[in-house]
């Protein structure tokens, strides 16, 4: 899948790093030891449909971090929730660019949203698994799952 990106404007730090937001999504489901197991939903890439990533993307003019995060979560993985805490600013020297991180606590899964038309697949992932995938394909992202086990969640 290539993807179109017509009216994405690029925007840039004052040293020239591209501007980035995306959410590590999770949801917390029933696992056999009557505690809760947390899941990461992860995306395929917009080159390859055997890669896996982290949704998110290039920050817009006039958004801030956290609202450039939910629009890309929901554009690309079609998903809606309550964002929790900051998870850091991941830098990536090769490709230029900065990406502000948030864990996303996810509620609502659309049956359809932009990315699925052009090919984007969504798929949840042991914490573990997601870590497996990441490093395969994209491992300056898998620091993104640092610490996501035993931060609180908080439900509003
Ligand atoms: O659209 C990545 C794209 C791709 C990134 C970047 C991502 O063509 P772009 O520069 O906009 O594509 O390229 P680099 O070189 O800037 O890191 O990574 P890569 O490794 O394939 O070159 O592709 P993906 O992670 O899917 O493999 O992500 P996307 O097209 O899947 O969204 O674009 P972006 O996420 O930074 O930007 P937008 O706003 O989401
Ligand atoms: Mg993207």
């Amino acid at each position: 899948m290539v993807k179109e990106k017509p009216n994405s404007i690029r925007c840039y730090d004052a040293d020239g790093f591209r501007r980035r937001a995306a959410c590590v999504c999770v949801r917390e489901v029933a696992a056999e030891n009557g505690r809760g197991e947390r899941q990461v939903l992860l995306v395929s890439s917009s080159r390859s449909h055997e890669r896996w990533v982290v949704p998110g993307g290039g920050i817009e003019p006039n958004e801030n971090p956290r609202e450039a995060a939910e629009r890309e979560v929901e554009e690309e993985a079609g998903v809606r929730g309550q964002m929790q805490r900051l998870l850091g600013v991941f830098e990536n020297p090769e490709s230029r660019n900065r990406t502000v991180v948030y864990l996303f606590l996810v509620t609502e899964e659309m049956d359809s949203w932009d990315d699925l038309k052009v090919g984007r697949e969504r798929k949840w992932f042991s914490v573990d698994e997601a870590r497996h995938n990441l490093t395969q394909h994209k491992p300056r992202q898998r620091r993104y799952l640092d610490f996501i086990e035993t931060m609180p969640i908080t439900r509003s």
